[in-house]
């Protein structure tokens, strides 16, 4: 799968409002890559890819987490967590994407997880921080991404976890396993 033919079913999949998210996640990533030194064509798919799965009916995802066997916790924790779980499992059934380092970005984009490649990192990143999110804990966040890759991702997971409690909404595992990583492991 090229990026033209990527682009082309994320505009069939996506509304209006997405696709130009994606479009600005792809372009943010692709910075980001070139700054840190990762893999700027596994990251710009990645990108262009991580929100496939967005608009699909929740029933239709929940079936499928439940027939073909994926993590069936992923059923407890809200609804916003699954696109990027079962958008990897279609991205790879549907458009014949096998690369792990692609799949793997698209499956923890939303929630990261303990120790994330660099790709997943890029990628995690990229769709906090693109330029059409304007709330305003992003800016420190945006700051630290000029100039540091794992303090930019520690603090998106922070603010995630802030807002999330915030909200009273259940935060899964995976979040909680990655902002733990990184509170370990920066110093
Ligand atoms: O798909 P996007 O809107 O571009 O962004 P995203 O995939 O990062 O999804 C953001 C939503 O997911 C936002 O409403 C917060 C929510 N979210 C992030 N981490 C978790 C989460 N929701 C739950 N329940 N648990 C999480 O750990
Ligand atoms: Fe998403
Ligand atoms: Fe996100
Ligand atoms: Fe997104």
């Amino acid at each position: 799968m090229n990026e033209e033919q990527a682009f082309h079913a994320v505009r069939q999949s996506l509304k209006k409002r997405r696709f130009e998210h994606t479009e600005r996640v792809v372009e943010e990533a692709a910075k980001l890559a070139q700054r840190f030194h990762v893999n700027v064509e596994k990251v710009r798919l990645a990108a262009i890819l991580h929100d496939y799965a967005k608009y699909r009916p929740i029933e239709e995802m929940r079936r499928t987490i439940k027939e073909k066997g994926l993590r069936t916790d992923l059923l407890l924790y809200g609804d916003e967590i699954l696109h990027a779980f079962v958008g990897a499992y279609y991205v790879q059934q549907e458009l014949k994407v096998n690369d792990e380092d692609v799949l793997t970005a698209i499956k923890y984009h939303t929630t990261g997880r303990a120790k994330m490649t660099q790709v997943e990192k890029v990628v995690f990143l990229a769709d906090y921080i693109e330029p059409g999110r304007t709330f305003e804990a992003v800016n420190e966040v945006r700051d630290w991404a000029e100039k540091d890759l794992d303090m930019a991702c520690f603090l998106t997971l922070r603010n995630t976890i802030d807002f999330l409690v915030k909200k009273e909404i259940p935060i899964y595992p995976d979040t909680f396993n990655a902002y733990n990583d990184y509170c370990l492991n920066i110093k």
